[in-house]
């Protein structure tokens, strides 16, 4: 394979781009800005202390109309079922990045696809997304230029697209799970191995709910609280017990469940978004702790605590969550394409291109899957 550089790379972005999006999608976009002015988000490189002890330098992150200080865990962002969502990334970062809305049906040329639906945001770039979702539930949105670098970094947050006709609850808690990969000095180390790429994935060696770790958060008492949950390690698969509450399992990846499920244990994989309705105990002080109990023992992921007298919810009260609509399919016609995952045995690295390895573990088809994705 020749070595490709990252400025040859650039160069053909700026090419596929004036083909690919930048024509088609600037005075589309222009139109949607006159309405109201979109959110304003920054990808930007700093000192985050995540572990407690010390800042760990090159953390990536995103601001939200220009609040660099305060929490820096990504922001939550919000949007309305069919309703217009204008997001302007500009990109802070000393690499190109842009922004993919994990899970929402949208036109392709806002996806956030690097030579496939739109140019490069190189430093000092901005884009303009824009689209109204047309599902309801919990989404991500997370950059796709070299991609598990990044997010392994920081850049991975939550888009609720909230809808009107979704029963009322009487609290939210968004947990955004991830860990970090730092050393004992606080910074970040070797991102991925390839002993452990070939196996599970590499781990992180912290764990963390919105960047921080076992964080507790207030509840009503004896209200009905959803849970919007978003595994987005890179590694990581969760299972998860809620110990001290009675819940529900409501939404998977967004789209609501046929029927609710009593919530025993969930497993979530990298990118999967969990949505569970919890009857918060009744007593003032009562602790429910969101657990991760596989493959060892049991680790606290984030804690809930009940606040104030009993709002003697009942969890069989909660009315059904909007419907999304379906995909409307012919498949009378469809191909049939076998899809046959497997490992690889390729004995020699590769040139590595865009922060990969240089191996490749897995297949397709036998195809190596280039990279050790
Ligand atoms: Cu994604």
């Amino acid at each position: 394979m020749p070595q490709i550089s990252r400025r040859t790379l650039l160069k053909s972005a700026a090419v596929l781009g004036a083909y690919g999006a930048g024509l088609a999608v600037m005075p589309r976009i222009s139109q949607a800005l006159a309405a109201s002015d979109p959110l304003e988000i920054e990808a930007l490189t700093g000192d985050v202390v995540l572990d407690g002890k010390q800042a760990t330098r090159g953390v990536m992150r995103y601001a939200l109309n220009g609040q660099t200080s305060g929490d820096p865990s990504p922001p939550i962002l919000r949007a309305r079922r069919g309703e217009a969502f204008k997001a302007r990334l500009t990109n802070r970062l000393d690499e190109p990045t842009t922004i993919h809305w994990h899970g929402i049906r949208l036109p392709n040329d806002q996806d956030g696809v690097p030579f496939v639906t739109q140019p490069y945001v190189c430093t000092g770039d901005r884009f303009d997304y824009a689209f109204s979702p047309p599902d309801a539930g919990t989404f991500w949105y997370h950059p796709h230029c070299n991609t598990l670098t990044q997010m392994g970094r920081g850049l991975a947050g939550v888009l609720v697209v909230e809808d009107d006709r979704d029963p009322v609850f009487d609290g939210e808690v968004v947990l955004n799970l991830r860990d970090f990969r730092l050393g004992g000095d606080s910074q970040f180390i070797e991102q991925f191995k390839p002993r452990d790429a070939a196996k599970t994935g590499t781990f992180g060696t912290l764990r963390t709910a919105n960047w921080q770790t076992e964080p507790r958060y207030d509840v009503p008492a004896g209200g009905l609280v959803r849970v919007r949950i978003l595994a987005a390690d890179v590694t990581r698969i969760y299972n998860l017990k809620l110990a001290g509450a009675e819940a529900q399992i409501i939404a998977i990846d967004g789209h609501p469940v046929p029927e609710r499920m009593v919530l025993d244990m969930a497993v979530i994989s990298p990118g999967q978004r969990l949505d569970l309705a919890v009857r918060v105990a009744d007593s003032e002080g009562a602790e429910m702790v969101l657990e991760d109990v596989r493959p060892s023992t049991a680790k606290v992921v984030a804690r809930l605590r009940a606040v104030g007298s009993s709002l003697q919810r009942n969890l069989g009260d909660l009315g059904p969550l909007a419907e999304n609509a379906g995909v409307d399919a012919d498949l009378s016609n469809a191909t049939e394409i076998p899809l046959l995952l497997s490992a690889t045995a390729e004995s020699a690295a590769r040139d590595s291109i865009c922060g990969s390895l240089g191996y490749s573990f897995w297949a397709i088809n036998k195809v190596p899957y280039p990279g050790d994705a």
